[in-house]
């Protein structure tokens, strides 16, 4: 069926889309395999954002579809509260191995938004448990995105995102680092680093005394790619451990390839307290996030959680490391580690960067930011209007085969892991030709 009534379309209010747009012109994607998506239409469609920077392995991959059938066959579902399983265990230490510094404990949610308000949560309950319950105030950072929950857009920093709601949590912003200094840089622009200063001025305005965590993604997906200037991420890490503040990183877009290492951590060698993964995870195929933590906040809660039958944390969820899950990420890992993925990802980077930084001088183009398999570009606004001209230009993509994300004034990529140099160029000659077709 091609053909779908107002009717049909009626019932579904759609996650963060222009629900009147779509209702008349549906994109409905029924199939997907490897780097494309297909259409109602049989149409073949270059998946530019993996998904939603989801499904870096690619779409349809045999070995999870067979972990998961057999995971569901065998314990479809057992209960996450007071029981456990095995897979659950196994998952924990295979990704605390992985992880970089002592971050060898992991709290398992169902999104990167869960992700971001278990991570909090933990934050205030350690200061608590230690002591110094004042320390609530959770700092981010301006055009942050830390997800959709009453966490995520109090200390999210996208205004879009936040101001239909009032009052959210306690928190404060740090600035963004997209300087005007920077513009069109290939990987970690070198001006910036002295914004993590601000950190300073936040804790005399407020005290370190009230202040629990400091939360940032590492590089800045959501609000158009914004990679780190090189020595901020350093900078703010000496600045959290001067005033006892918990660093968080939100890696739910950089863990697990998407930046050319297993973690952003790790690329931009910065070990945070807590750090939170979703989406590539499990290349999207079963909802799922994990929450890294450092060893000292885990113990503070083992040893202060009183009687052993005491609940140390009264934190979680239902699906909380879900087997099916559990299943989906381990085929998942797999995957990465048996094709080389992050390896073909870090190989690959500069050609990329040569191809997107390719559209330098394009019409409306204003800048261009790019690491590893990521990128962004700004597009000039018709006036008054900053979202129209990225909307335009997705669409048109799409109607010539393309899938790439559009949001605020930004257009992104974020290529599958699998993307072929041909690919590359051919997603960014459909960009060229789109801003080329705008009136
Ligand atoms: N933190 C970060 C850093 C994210 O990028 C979330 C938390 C929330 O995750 P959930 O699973 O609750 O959606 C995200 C999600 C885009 C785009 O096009 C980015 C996200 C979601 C959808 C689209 O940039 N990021
Ligand atoms: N609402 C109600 C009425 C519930 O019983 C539960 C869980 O038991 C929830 C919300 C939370 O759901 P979840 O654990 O899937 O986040």
């Amino acid at each position: 069926m091609t053909n779908y009534s107002a009717e049909y379309l009626d019932a579904y209010w759609m996650p963060y889309t222009g629900n009147r747009d779509f209702k008349k012109k549906p994109r409905m994607i029924v199939g997907a395999e490897g780097s494309y998506l297909f259409d109602d239409k049989g149409r073949r469609v270059f998946d530019g954002l993996s998904g939603l920077w989801t499904c870096g392995a690619g779409h349809g991959r045999p070995e999870i579809t067979e972990a998961v059938s057999k995971q569901l066959a065998t314990l479809d579902f057992g209960p996450s509260f007071q029981y456990g399983h095995p897979l659950a265990f196994e998952l924990a230490s295979r990704l605390a191995a992985l992880a970089p510094g002592d971050l060898n404990h992991v709290f398992y949610t169902n999104s990167g938004s869960e992700a971001a308000d278990t991570a909090t949560k933990i934050a205030r309950a350690y200061w608590r448990q230690s002591g110094q319950p004042t320390k609530t105030k959770i700092i981010g950072r301006q055009k942050g995105y830390h997800g959709a929950s009453w966490g995520g857009i109090s200390f999210g920093g996208i205004g879009a995102n936040r101001k239909l709601w009032g009052l959210g949590l306690d928190s404060d912003h740090l600035s963004h680092t997209q300087l005007k200094d920077n513009l069109f840089c290939a990987g970690m622009p070198s001006r910036g680093a002295e914004l993590a200063e601000e950190l300073e001025d936040l804790v005399a305005l407020h005290d370190a005394s009230n202040i629990a965590a400091v939360i940032v993604e590492p590089l800045a997906g959501s609000a158009g790619v914004i990679p780190p200037p090189e020595g901020y991420l350093q900078r703010l890490r000496e600045l959290c451990d001067k005033h006892d503040i918990l660093l968080i990183f939100d890696e739910v877009i950089t863990a697990f390839g998407r930046v050319g290492s297993m973690f952003g951590a790790q690329e931009f060698g910065v070990i945070p307290d807590i750090l939170n993964t979703a989406k590539q995870l499990t290349n999207g195929a079963i909802p799922m996030g994990a929450v890294l933590v450092k060893a000292a906040i885990y113990d503070a809660f083992m040893d202060a959680g009183g009687p052993e039958y005491n609940i140390e944390l009264p934190h979680g969820y239902t699906y909380s490391g879900h087997p099916v899950a559990c299943a989906a990420a381990m085929a998942s890992l797999d995957i990465l580690e048996n094709d080389g993925l992050i390896d073909r990802v870090k190989e690959m980077s500069p050609a990329f960067a040569q191809v997107i930084h390719g559209l330098k001088g394009t019409q409306y183009v204003t800048d261009i930011r790019s690491y590893g398999f990521a990128a962004g570009l700004t597009i000039e606004s018709y006036p008054g209007e900053p979202g129209r001209r990225p909307y335009e230009i997705a669409m048109k993509c799409w109607d010539k085969g393309f899938y790439v994300r559009y949001g605020g004034d930004t257009i992104q990529l974020g290529l599958p892991f699998i993307a072929e140099r041909e690919e590359m160029d051919a997603v960014c000659n459909a960009l060229a030709e789109s801003i080329g077709e705008l009136d």
